[in-house]
């Protein structure tokens, strides 16, 4: 598996599955879950809804991925995954390792061989970028997701790029966590 980052929109990724940095309610944001569903077109939300119909209490738990269509996207899945809200007295960073584990696994099961994430929890849930780039390249290094090639982490901003070649620098593959 090959793992790199780039500094990119993720929407322009051509990959097979983009991961989307969601909610639990599934229909949409702001940050890269309103550029995904701006992008991809309405056919995105009217498969959200239909998964969240079959969701306890319409809502996805945090650190759970579901899959979509692409819609208009060059990617053909988009995987929702809803990352947690930072909160510097509680340890949250086993629900934020899960959304990467999740996602991917899920992308396997698809049949994708390639697959971008953006920065998951490094947005409007306010995760430090330096922690949130460890946690997600420690993740993806830990799973074993034998059809995927290449994980991309797709960034937006310098400061993003810098977190995340810095962690992949640190976190050999196969190795620590
Ligand atoms: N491509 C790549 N990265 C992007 C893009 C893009 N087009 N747009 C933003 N980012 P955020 P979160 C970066 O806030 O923290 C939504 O309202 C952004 O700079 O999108 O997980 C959802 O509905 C940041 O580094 O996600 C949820 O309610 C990273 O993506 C909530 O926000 C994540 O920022 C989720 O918050």
């Amino acid at each position: 598996m090959h793992v790199e980052a780039v500094a990119s929109d993720i929407t322009t990724e051509r990959v097979d599955a983009i991961v989307n940095a969601a909610n639990p309610g599934l229909l949409g944001g702001g940050g890269v879950d309103g550029a995904i569903h701006a992008a991809g077109g309405p056919e995105i939300l009217a498969e959200c809804r239909r998964l969240k119909a079959d969701l306890p209490g319409g809502l996805l738990t945090r650190g759970q991925a579901v899959a979509t269509t692409g819609g208009r996207l060059p990617a053909r899945w988009v995987i929702h995954t809803a990352g947690p809200v930072y909160e510097p007295t509680k340890d949250r960073s086993s629900i934020l390792r899960s959304c990467y584990v999740q996602s991917l696994l899920l992308a396997d099961t698809l049949g994708a061989t390639s697959i971008a994430f953006p920065a998951i929890s490094a947005g409007v849930y306010g995760w430090p970028l330096d922690d949130a780039a460890r946690i997600a390249v420690s993740a993806v290094r830990g799973t074993s997701a034998p059809g995927i090639e290449l994980v991309r982490f797709a960034l937006f901003g310098e400061r993003a790029l810098t977190a995340f070649r810095q962690a992949l620098t640190n976190i050999p593959p196969g190795g620590m966590n």
